[in-house]
């Protein structure tokens, strides 16, 4: 007999597979009823249950092809001309492709369900990310050049460049990219030494721009000094946008010194270049760069928010289905009570961010169609960062909770599940890292009324009323709250806000994300007792009002 035909060599585990993503996300399907009115709900549900069976089907296979034949770049042609040729894979072009198809920067523009556009295109961004090897990225950079456009182009920029970045057909749509880390200051971008010199009615650009993502864009936003600072002054920085290629297909005088070799989106090309004379317009007010371009970079933080979001629920519809067919100690391990927990706590994890990340869709949405109140544009701003920093950290740990979920084999590169680590790392560096926004959700506090804008969304949510159940909640809320202003009263000094800022942002985050499920679940007409449960759970474990004062026991 051979010893090495029993039954057990020959085992293959069963591969788990992920079904249509917008039909079994019952969260998500719920949301969609409480926050979307009916009729608008009705046109678009055919569109986004197409579109949860493409991001399962078709796109995956394309990521993968993107993700292993990384880009590359080729400097000199055979003769020896300087060419720059950055190749992508086939992958790359069809998640390009697709995203112009889906609409997924034009449906916000087009804004066929006026306020409501930006959670119906935030939804397919949702479903989109997780299959899309970070193909979120230049849509975020697109969106936000559009955004900007909108608020700060002229007649040029709106005539030429806009509808292109809103275009539906793959063949018009461009995208774009936003370049404003250098070697001196990736956080501190007044550090930049780009300098624009005007010549004969434009600008040339000279400088160098260390990590400029998605450089097969079309066009850029970058930033520049239109004078030298003078020794130790901050330099006052302007906006300026450049196409990449001039109309024979040459690169607008830069040059791609070299691509990137990161951690994770490796799909994505990230290079460094010297701009040696770039071609380029002003906009916006002059010395006003970092000012204007936040109307940009707020849109792509809210990309990034969206984006963690759809990585946590891949982690546990993945984890998920694997715990079905896996099994272990004579039965599947999702029939274990604590594998079971475990993966109950993803699932919790992702509808929670995900309340977070909705309500910022919904009130850009406001914002953008002009229905915010004064309080709910302060709110907005506020917020932005703060979901932006907790999201992004909540991936990370989601990721890796995923990862340990499969065991070894979630170890193995070529099963493609580490990718999902490596890739949401980033989330919590680029568009500002964790501690640079919880600096800026001070800055929106201080300047712009986010703190008294958000003391009266909380009271103002709890001052609904609320069903019997859901009553003690409410209350234990209201505790968490109070506890909250409290503190903040004690501490008005603006230094020292910056110390507890990290701690103050993720309390802040929790607690938006408890009134939103108090609100949730309240407009549901039958609440599925799983979402009592996930708030209750919710209450528990996050919130810790000891942490906020940890700042001043360690210093
Ligand atoms: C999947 C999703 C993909 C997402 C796309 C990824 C693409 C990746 C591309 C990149 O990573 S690009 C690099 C991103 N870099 C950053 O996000 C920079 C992070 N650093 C900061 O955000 C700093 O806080 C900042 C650069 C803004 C500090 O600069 P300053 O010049 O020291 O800021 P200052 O003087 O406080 O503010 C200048 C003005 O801008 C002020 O207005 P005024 O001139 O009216 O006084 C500020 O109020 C305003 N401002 C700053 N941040 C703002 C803002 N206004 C609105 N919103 C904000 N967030």
């Amino acid at each position: 007999m051979q010893p090495y035909s029993t039954p057990y060599t020959s085992f293959i585990q069963t591969i788990p597979q992920l079904n249509n993503e917008y039909e079994c996300d019952i969260f998500l399907r719920d949301y969609l009823k409480v926050y979307l009115p009916e009729e608008v709900l009705n046109e678009i549900e055919e569109d986004l249950y197409n579109f949860g069976n493409r991001v399962v089907e078709e796109l995956p296979t394309w990521a993968r092809d993107a993700e292993v034949n990384k880009p590359c770049l080729t400097h000199y042609d055979a003769w020896g001309n300087r060419i720059d040729e950055i190749k992508v894979s086939e992958g790359w072009k069809k998640l390009e492709r697709v995203a112009a198809e889906e609409g997924l920067v034009a449906i916000g523009y087009e804004r066929k369900y006026r306020q409501h556009s930006r959670l119906y295109q935030f939804v397919k961004l949702y479903l989109y990310t997780a299959s899309s090897a970070i193909y979120t990225c230049p849509l975020a950079m697109t969106d936000g050049a559009a955004r900007l456009i909108e608020v700060h182009g002229d007649d040029y920029l709106h005539r030429e460049v806009y509808p292109r970045l809103t275009d539906r057909d793959p063949r018009r749509f461009i995208t774009s990219g936003q370049w404003m880390t250098e070697r001196t200051g990736g956080s501190d971008v007044s550090r930049s030494m780009t300098i624009a010199i005007e010549e004969r009615g434009e600008y040339r650009l000279y400088g160098h721009k260390w990590f400029t993502s998605a450089i097969t864009a079309d066009v850029a936003f970058t930033l520049a000094s239109t004078e030298q600072p003078a020794p130790g002054e901050r330099a006052r920085l302007s906006l300026f946008y450049l196409p990449i290629r001039n109309k024979e297909g040459k690169l607008n005088n830069i040059e791609v010194e070299a691509l990137k070799d990161k951690l994770g989106t490796r799909a994505l090309p990230t290079a460094q270049l010297r701009l040696c004379g770039a071609r380029a317009r002003m906009v916006g007010q002059k010395g006003k760069g970092v000012k204007t371009i936040s109307t940009l970079f707020n849109i792509t933080r809210i990309y990034n928010t969206i984006s963690a979001v759809s990585y946590m629920r891949r982690a546990y519809a993945l984890s998920a289905a694997y715990a079905g067919v896996r099994e272990a100690f004579g039965k599947t391990i999702t029939s274990h009570p604590l594998h079971r927990q475990t993966i109950r706590t993803m699932e919790i994890a992702y509808q929670s961010n995900a309340l977070l990340a909705f309500l910022l869709a919904r009130l850009l949405g406001r914002e953008e169609c002009k229905t915010a109140t004064e309080n709910e544009k302060a709110l907005l701003r506020f917020l932005t960062p703060v979901a932006k920093l907790y999201t992004a950290r909540q991936a990370i740990r989601y990721a890796s909770e995923h990862i340990e979920s499969f065991g070894g084999i979630g170890y193995l590169e070529d099963s493609g599940i580490p990718v999902m680590l490596r890739d949401v790392q980033v989330l919590s560096i680029w568009e500002g890292t964790t501690n640079v926004l919880a600096l800026d959700m001070l800055r929106a506090a201080q300047k712009e009324n986010g703190m008294e804008a958000f003391r009266q969304y909380v009271y103002h949510q709890l001052s609904q009323s609320a069903s019997e159940p859901m009553y003690l909640y409410k209350e234990k809320i209201r505790q968490k709250a109070d506890a909250l202003f409290a503190f903040l009263d004690k501490k008005r000094d603006v230094q020292e806000a910056e110390k507890y800022a990290r701690d103050l942002a993720f309390y802040i985050a929790e607690l938006t994300i408890a009134l939103q499920w108090l609100e949730f679940i309240e407009r549901l007409q039958n609440p599925r007792a799983t979402y009592m449960a996930a708030l209750n759970y919710w209450l528990k474990t996050t919130l810790n009002e000891q942490l906020l004062d940890t700042a001043d026991d360690i210093a």
